[in-house]
């Protein structure tokens, strides 16, 4: 059965550029209730294990320094079907091909700089809920 929570981040783009409380009502509006939130300035060392899975990807040095290049929050959020439920509410890696309505297509400049991550199984909210917030794990 597919679980009730996920974990998301407001990236350093839209942080930085005061998106973060309308990216949340937005979300909140949706049905998503918040569960555990922080702003924390991420490390090299944090945003390179993090996206580990993208190490030996040619934009993973540009994703890491974006990451560290300013605050950013972590949240965890629930919902009935989180996980698939907050993929679509995001929209594509890409505002460009993001769906009307979705976070990114409202709040993203670009792929790189695309305001909002979200786990996207459940096996990797688990992990990324752990990294984060370790007394929800
Ligand atoms: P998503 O799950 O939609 O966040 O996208 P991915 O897991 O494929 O990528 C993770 C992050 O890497 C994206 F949010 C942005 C960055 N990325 C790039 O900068 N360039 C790419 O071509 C693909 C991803």
């Amino acid at each position: 059965m597919a679980g009730t929570r996920t974990l998301t981040i407001i990236k350093p783009d839209a942080f930085g550029a005061h998106k973060a409380g309308r990216i949340l009502a937005h979300l909140e509006g949706q049905g998503f209730t918040l569960k555990a939130a922080r702003v924390m300035h991420m490390t090299t060392e944090q945003a390179g294990k993090f996206y580990e899975v993208h190490a030996e990807r040619g934009f993973f040095g540009e994703l890491v320094e974006f990451m560290t290049s300013g605050p950013c929050m972590p949240m965890v959020l629930e919902k009935a079907d989180a996980v698939a439920e907050l993929r679509t509410a995001i929209g594509a890696t890409d505002p460009a091909d993001a769906a009307e309505g979705t976070v990114r297509k409202l709040f993203a400049e670009s792929k790189g700089r695309n305001a909002i991550h979200a786990s996207d199984s459940d096996e990797n909210a688990a992990v990324e809920t752990a990294f984060f917030f370790p007394e929800l794990a």
